[in-house]
């Protein structure tokens, strides 16, 4: 059986969750719709990464405790889902206890197999970040991400990462679709390839963190209590857990490109230590601008996702976030690409095709989807378009292609429209003669076919507006096997109501 394992970052407590955290979570929502519809195993996570230096000073700027702070705050992120239908089957937080049970199982792991010595880190670090920075990687008394830095030395712990220089090598030569986009792969190689330093892994300055098993003085680093969390929803340190046998070896983990070093460096070398495979695959998508411009507090352009939702739907944000950008590429919001998307994809292209047709049935064919009789080549041309969909799709779907998704679809709408325009179904309509009746009838049922595959296909994207036209369409089965049996003749319709309204710029 195919098995999928989903993941997002899971995201910091600092601020309230803003674009880019509700476009991984959709990105990760449409690819485990799109499995449960193909007939996967499928587990989806998210969650809230609630530790760190971080989280903690956001919290003193709040004036909370910090576990009073990321309940309220962990709230937020789970009515985010909420809010964009997200289908998570795991909302974890790392202030659960099984997490940090998690946590420091792999510490201890690890520290018993020789991977974790003790010595003291002097150097620059980012709280920002999280991340620590080479004297070199300093820019302008900044990080290279343009976060603060500050000089930090302390007592710390110490993974033996130079160790795993040759077996990461090794591993993305031996794996190489482990890393993707193909340009983020060769980043992280090079990165390896330039030389690994031993990595701090804990801290003294501050508590809000997993304690260190052994040293309860310190605190372990925020990203390896973080990415532990992938194997803690899968019931880590029970690595014999149904969960973890059956999911772990088809993990897929999307995040934004800001965080491949830590997932495809740190992440496996931790894993590999701990004597466990490394995740299946890392897919780092791109960034978002708004106007072409980075979004920041300061400069005020900071989209609201949920503004957004309100003001243009949320099926069709969740198509535009899928559709505007090639998935790993950067992409630019703007007000005029979200509005042009909305009128020519889905109120021109999705929404005509299915009023068109649906309401000439409705009016003038007994509201009943008819019976066809003998089909034409256009038709059979019509339908094979429909129908392999379902193969282009499943690639696209394995490779995370989520742009190539919504294309290959609509392509078959605009072919749907074009087959519309040429077969004139109306121009029957008032004509005695019933071989005339049997044409129109036959073109009808092959767009309502065409319909359903089409609506079938578009649930992972837009669940509410997909539900609502095979509703419309009296359909009640609605996986992609419901497709390998032609449409049913004679099934009621339902009323037609427009979908996309059009928007004015
Ligand atoms: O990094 N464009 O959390 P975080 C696209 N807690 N995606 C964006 C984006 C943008 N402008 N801004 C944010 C963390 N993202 C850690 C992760 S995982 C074990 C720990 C998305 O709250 C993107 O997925 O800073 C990015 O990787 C993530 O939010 C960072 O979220």
């Amino acid at each position: 059986m195919t098995t999928r394992y989903i993941t997002t970052p899971i995201y910091y407590l600092n601020g309230e969750p803003h674009l880019g955290h509700v476009y991984t979570t959709i990105a990760g929502d449409v690819l485990a719709r799109y499995w449960r519809l193909a007939g996967a195993q499928v587990k989806f996570l998210t969650g809230t990464d609630e530790h760190g230096q971080k989280v903690a000073q956001a919290a003193a700027l709040a004036g909370e405790s910090p576990q009073a702070y990321t309940d309220r705050l962990a709230k937020l992120f789970f009515e985010m889902c909420r809010k964009i239908n997200a289908s998570e089957d795991i909302f974890i937080r790392t202030t659960e206890k099984r997490h940090h049970e998690a946590a420091k199982a792999l510490w201890t792991k690890l520290e018993d197999a020789g991977h974790i010595y003790k010595s003291s880190y002097k150097g620059w670090y980012a709280v920002r970040d999280e991340a620590y920075y080479e004297e070199s990687e300093i820019v302008e008394g900044k990080a290279p991400t343009g976060a603060p830095v500050e000089w930090m030395e302390e007592a710390s712990y110490f993974f033996k990462l130079s160790a795993w220089e040759r077996p990461l090598l090794d591993y993305y030569e031996a794996n190489p679709d482990a890393i993707a986009p193909i340009g983020r792969r060769n980043e992280v190689i090079s990165f390896i390839k330039s030389g690994l330093r031993d990595l701090s892994i804990s801290r003294t300055k501050f508590s809000w963190g997993v304690a260190v098993p052994s040293d309860p003085e310190h605190v372990m680093y925020v990203w390896i209590d973080a990415l532990t969390n992938y194997i803690t929803a899968l019931g880590y340190p029970n690595i014999k857990s149904e969960d973890f046998k059956i999911f772990w070896p088809e993990s897929i983990h999307l995040i934004g490109k800001d965080i491949l070093r830590f997932h495809a460096v740190y992440w496996p070398a931790f894993l590999m230590a701990a004597g466990l495979e490394p995740p299946h695959r890392i897919f780092a998508h791109g960034w978002w601008t708004c106007d072409g411009k980075k979004m920041s507090k300061s400069l005020g352009n900071v989209v609201n996702p949920f503004e957004l939702i309100n003001a243009y739907g949320l099926d069709q944000v969740r198509y535009f976030l899928m559709r505007e950008i090639p998935f790993g590429q950067d992409g630019d919001y703007s007000d005029t690409a979200i509005t042009q998307r909305i009128n020519s994809d889905l109120a021109n292209d999705l929404g005509n095709l299915v009023q068109r047709v649906l309401s000439f049935i409705y009016k003038n064919v007994e509201a009943k989807i008819p019976e066809p009789e003998e089909l034409l080549g256009e038709d059979r041309e019509m339908l094979a378009k429909a129908a392999a969909l379902h193969d282009l799709l499943r690639e696209d779907m394995e490779g995370q292609a989520l742009q190539g998704y919504c294309q290959h679809i609509w392509e078959v709408i605009r072919e749907a429209n074009r087959y519309v325009d040429a077969q004139k179904p109306w121009s029957f309509k008032k004509s005695e003669n019933p071989k005339d009746l049997a044409r129109m009838n036959t073109i009808l049922y092959v767009l309502v076919e065409v319909i359903r595959h089409v609506a079938i296909y578009v649930q992972p994207l837009m669940p509410a507006s997909a539900s609502k036209i095979l509703d419309q369409l009296g359909q009640s089965e609605r996986t992609f096997e419901a497709l390998k049996t032609p449409l049913k003749s004679g099934t009621s319709l339902s009323e037609p109501h427009g979908l996309f309204p059009r928007r004015e710029l």
